[in-house]
């Protein structure tokens, strides 16, 4: 009893807290990716040369940050005991390895790796594998493709329903439906950033549902987070050639493309939004350069470097 009690008060005493570690990464048990859906959790101990001993020193259960996605972010925390003081049940100290273990559901935690704790506040990336590697598709190609500019009306003339590019397919090099929502991020210049509302898989094509238009006068970048990689979309209203600059020439481009000289695509042309480019867009893109009704004035305005 008095064995107990000292313990519990030399835990409450503790170290002097230092800054956390953080390890974060990919998960994957035998060519299974583990998601954020997944009910899994990876834990740490130390002082705990076989199984997993609680209370451990940090544990993250899969989900429970919406920023990590479908990455495990473990934060291990560590304490000083510089003044003195008895290391706490649930603390490391610099120089001390730590044991991580990953447990499915209520299961008994697995050990997947140890790690050698040689400073404090560090942010590191250690993805975890037990048994087979998961392979994670590439992006290929997307519609709207990557760099187009949406040239359409932002909304109808008396400023009513906002429109906009809504939704981007993003073609995978491998099935799509190991993916989900958050595998992808949205951000912005120039405007703000919509949230994902769905993706949704069917086959290797990934669509991608945004809760809002992309905004007018702005880039919008979806980010393929396993890879890193962006597709970016500008919207510049009555930017017919897709330069980043809307003016005059762009109206000359418009008639050229409308007269089948130089064809250009339908976010390019069909300015009142249609669904069919033709003499009317002509005036629309007069009106959206000019600011008619409630439209802003786009003439000579770019999109944001
Ligand atoms: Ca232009
Ligand atoms: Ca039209």
């Amino acid at each position: 009893m008095i064995v107990g009690f000292a313990g519990i008060v030399a835990s409450a005493a503790g170290g002097i807290p230092e800054p956390d570690v953080v390890l974060y990464g990919n998960v994957c048990v035998n060519g299974q990716r583990v998601l954020s859906t997944s009910d899994v959790t990876i834990l740490a101990c130390v002082n705990c040369p076989g199984a997993f001993v609680a209370p451990g020193i940090g544990s993250y259960k899969m989900g429970s940050s919406l920023p990590a996605g479908n990455q495990y972010a473990l934060r291990l925390r560590i304490e000083s005991l510089a003044d003195g003081s008895t290391q706490s049940a649930n603390a490391a100290v610099v120089g001390q390895t730590a044991r991580i273990f990953l447990r499915q559901g209520a299961g008994t935690p697995t050990f997947i790796r140890a790690y050698p704790i040689n400073n404090r506040g560090v942010f590191e990336r250690s993805d975890i594998t037990i048994g087979t590697a998961c392979v994670l598709p590439n992006t290929v190609s997307s519609t709207p493709v990557n760099n187009s500019i949406d040239a359409r009306q932002p909304s109808n003339p008396d400023g009513s329903e906002p429109m906009g590019i809504d939704s981007i397919a993003i073609t995978f090099s491998g099935a799509a439906n190991v993916l989900n929502a958050a595998d992808f991020s949205v951000g912005a210049v120039g405007g703000s950033a919509p949230a994902i509302e769905s993706a949704i898989a069917n086959g290797s094509v990934m669509t991608i549902q945004l809760a809002q238009p992309i905004s007018p006068g702005a880039w919008t970048t979806i980010r393929y987070r396993p890879t890193g990689m962006d597709i970016r979309l500008g919207f510049l209203p009555a930017d017919t050639s897709g330069d980043g600059y809307s003016g005059p020439l762009d109206l000359v481009g418009l008639v050229n493309s409308l007269n089948g000289v130089s064809p250009r695509p339908i976010h390019s042309t069909d300015m009142d939004r249609s669904g069919v480019p033709n003499a009317q867009d002509v005036r629309r893109a007069v009106d959206l350069l000019m600011g008619k009704d409630a439209y802003d004035v786009w003439n000579g305005r770019t999109l944001p470097q």
